[in-house]
C-alpha cells in the first residue's frame, strides 16, 4: 500500500468530544479543595472505533495540574481527574504514522457546573451529573492510499436520520439546528431594519432642527 494520495477523494469521520462531571461527596479527598470528578473524552459517533486511524490523543490540562500533558495511547481516548475549576483544554489527535496526516487540535471548555439559561450557576441541579459534548467531523482530503483503504475496511454508519435518547446527533438535529440559525438570522435582520429606519428618521429630524437653528440665527 502506498503513500500516494487518492485524487478527488474526501473522507469524513464523525467524532464526539467533551466531558462529564459529578460533584464529589464532601471531604472525599482529605486536605484537598477538589470539588468535582470529571472525564474528558474523544470518541467516534455511537462509540464507533476510531483507534484504527487515531494513534494517540494528548490532553493538555490547566497548568495548575501536575504534568498537564496527558497522553492516551489506547482507546477509549479519555482521561479522568478531579479538580475545583473550569478551564479550556486542548486535545491533540495524532494519526497512525503511515497515514501521513498532520495532528488535529480540538478545543473544549471543561464544564463542571450546571448553568441556567442566563449563565448563572444552577443551584437546583447542582447534584446532577453535568455533560458538555460537541459533535464534529474530521475531514481527510485526498488521503493516502493507505489511509483510504483503512477507512474502506472500517466503514462509518455516519449520522443516523433521527436522534435517540442515547445519541442526540442526527440528520434531523442538523436540519433543526440550521433552521434555528436561519430564524435567528432573520430576526436579527428585522431588528436591524427597524433600527436603520429609526436612525434615518432621527438623522432627518436632527437636520431639520439644525436648519431651523440656522434660520433663527440669521
Ligand atoms: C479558574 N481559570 O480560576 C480557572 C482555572 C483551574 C482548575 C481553573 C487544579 C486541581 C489541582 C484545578 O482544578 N484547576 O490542583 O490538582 O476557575
Amino acid at each position: 500500500m502506498s503513500n500516494k494520495r487518492t485524487k478527488g477523494v474526501t473522507v469524513v469521520r464523525p467524532i464526539v468530544y467533551g466531558n462529564v462531571a459529578t460533584l464529589l461527596p464532601q471531604k472525599k479527598i482529605p486536605d484537598s479543595d477538589h470539588t468535582h470528578k470529571w472525564t474528558v473524552s474523544v470518541r467516534g459517533l455511537n462509540n464507533e472505533d476510531i483507534s484504527f486511524f487515531v494513534k494517540k490523543v494528548t490532553f493538555k490540562l490547566h497548568e495548575t495540574y501536575a504534568n498537564p500533558q496527558r497522553v492516551i495511547e489506547h482507546p477509549p481516548f479519555e482521561l479522568t481527574e478531579t479538580g475545583w475549576g473550569e478551564f479550556k483544554l486542548t486535545m491533540k489527535l495524532q494519526f497512525v504514522p503511515e497515514s501521513g496526516e498532520k495532528p488535529v487540535t480540538l478545543y473544549h471548555n471543561l464544564r463542571l457546573h450546571p448553568y441556567e439559561e442566563d449563565g448563572s450557576i444552577s443551584t437546583a441541579n447542582k447534584n446532577k451529573p453535568v455533560q458538555s459534548f460537541q459533535y464534529d467531523e474530521l475531514v481527510f482530503t485526498e488521503p493516502t492510499e493507505y489511509l483510504h483503504s483503512l477507512f474502506l475496511q472500517h466503514p462509518s454508519a455516519g449520522l443516523p436520520p433521527r436522534s435517540t435518547p442515547t445519541n442526540p446527533y442526527s440528520v434531523q438535529a442538523e436540519v433543526d439546528e440550521i433552521r434555528k440559525i436561519e430564524e435567528a438570522t432573520k430576526k436579527v435582520q428585522e431588528q436591524l431594519t427597524i433600527y436603520k429606519n429609526k436612525l434615518e428618521k432621527t438623522t432627518k429630524e436632527l437636520d431639520d432642527v439644525k436648519g431651523e437653528l440656522e434660520r433663527i440665527k440669521k
